[in-house]
């Protein structure tokens, strides 16, 4: 592959929208998914990621509700996972939430990173700390990303890399994030290229 940039500037297409298991697209892409707390900003940092308002990006919390897949230059597929944590929603469906994300993550062969969005401002919030003890105990190794940094507070990223030690699936490296400044853009885009060239 040529270079970061050409990958970054090259096309991304939606290629579906998962609501069930079956619904899943098949795809020998690696793939790397965005997962976090509803409106922690998956949806943003894709587009930032990519340059192109592909993702949509909601107002309200909790509104992208399926999985959905894109495909960046045919070379690499970005999943945007549904966002927990959202007051609003039921129990059954926060039942549906862990029974399709957790399957898809446990089970999905081309997966090669999973990055957990956490919110620069607010911190591990409860159910973060919850999601991290599965992935924790599934053996789900997982990429901690903040986003939002241009709300951060430094106190909040250093309490994240020490709550990291304790979380053995975690990666001990962060990389902080702002869609609205474009910080730790290219530091992503870099850790991906690496991911799909390894
Ligand atoms: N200040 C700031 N706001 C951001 C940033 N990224 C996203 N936001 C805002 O946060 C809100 C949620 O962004 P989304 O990208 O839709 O978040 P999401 O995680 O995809 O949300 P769900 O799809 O509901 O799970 C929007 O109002 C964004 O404008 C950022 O880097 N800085
Ligand atoms: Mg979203």
């Amino acid at each position: 592959m040529s270079s970061i940039n050409s990958l970054f500037s090259s096309e991304c297409k939606f290629v579906a929208g998962a609501a069930t298991f079956s619904q899943i697209p098949l795809s020998k892409l690696p793939e790397v998914a965005f997962v976090g707390r509803s409106n922690v900003g998956k949806s943003s940092l894709i587009n930032s990621l990519t340059g192109k308002a592909t993702a949509r990006v909601s107002k309200t919390p909790g509104r992208t509700q399926q999985i959905n897949f894109f495909s960046l230059g045919n070379k690499v597929s970005l999943v945007d996972l549904p966002g927990y944590g959202y007051a609003a929603v039921s129990k059954q469906t926060r039942m549906q939430w862990d029974k399709l994300i957790l399957g898809y993550l446990q089970h999905r062969k081309n997966l090669r990173r999973i990055f957990l969005l956490i919110d620069s401002k607010l911190g591990i919030k409860q159910n973060d700390a919850e999601i991290m003890e599965i992935f924790d105990s599934l053996g789900l190794i997982y990429q901690v990303i903040l986003t939002k940094s241009d709300k951060k507070s430094a106190e909040v990223e250093n309490t994240v890399i020490q709550t990291l030690r304790s979380h053995p699936a975690a990666f001990p490296q962060i990389i902080s994030t702002s869609s609205r400044k474009g910080e730790g853009v290219k530091p992503l885009q870099a850790e991906i290229f690496q991911i799909i060239c390894q």
